[in-house]
């Protein structure tokens, strides 16, 4: 059986919620021909102490022994749903973390490569959600905050082999929720909508490989 990991992200930024979490839960509830699914929340926190979002994803990798780790997070200025290509050796914060830190300018492994490409099948993953009539993009940066963090962290422990059962990787940005755009404006997807579109994408991850 083909093993997944979701994960999706906690509130940050002073919203109450994350559409990333509310679909991480509910895709891996449901039922998968051939797959296992599993999920993790992770905090918006960056670095590498226990706390962080890279400390929770290795544990949650550890624990749950993936194939494919499909990573979620909530974009507030996107309107379609993004397929991340691209994620780079860099952390620069617009807001702080929910550990209070901003950071400016910094190597997210010192010493790593300047980017890795997602593993996923993104252009299929993309066609899929598109199919299902769901605003959807290729993306070529999930940004320089912790989506790209935990993105750069997943695919470099892929690369070195650190991470042994995850053959594949990456990161999927999803729009803000009606309410939070209602409150500090900005474009939105119902999440009805965001959730037949990732599902039809994670469609794509069983066939080739389950
Ligand atoms: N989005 C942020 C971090 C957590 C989340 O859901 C980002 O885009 O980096």
């Amino acid at each position: 059986m083909l093993k997944i990991l979701v994960t999706g992200f906690e509130p940050f930024g002073g919203s109450p919620v994350n559409p990333s979490e509310m679909l991480a839960r509910a895709i891996a509830e449901e039922c998968w021909p051939g797959a296992i699914l599993s999920h993790t929340i992770l905090p918006v926190i960056g670095g590498d102490g226990a706390q962080s979002c890279s400390a929770a994803l290795r544990r949650a990798i550890d624990f749950n022994k993936p194939n494919i780790v499909v990573c979620l997070g909530e974009n507030a200025k996107a309107s379609h749903i993004l397929f991340e290509r691209v994620a780079i050796n860099l952390r620069d914060d617009r807001i702080a973390d929910n550990a209070g830190v901003q950071c400016q300018d910094q190597a997210i492994i010192v010493d790593g490569p300047n980017a890795y490409f997602s593993s996923l099948p993104v252009r299929a993953m993309r066609d899929a959600c598109e199919g299902e009539g769901i605003p959807a993009l290729l993306s070529t940066s999930a940004g320089t905050f912790l989506c790209n963090e935990v993105m750069y962290v997943l695919l470099h422990g892929i690369a070195v082999g650190e991470l042994t059962s995850v053959t594949t990787g990456g990161f999927i940005h999803v729009p803000q929720l009606p309410e939070q755009a209602s409150q500090r404006g900005g474009p939105s997807m119902q999440l009805r909508h965001i959730l037949v579109g990732v599902r039809a994408s994670f469609l794509t991850l069983l066939s080739p490989l389950g």
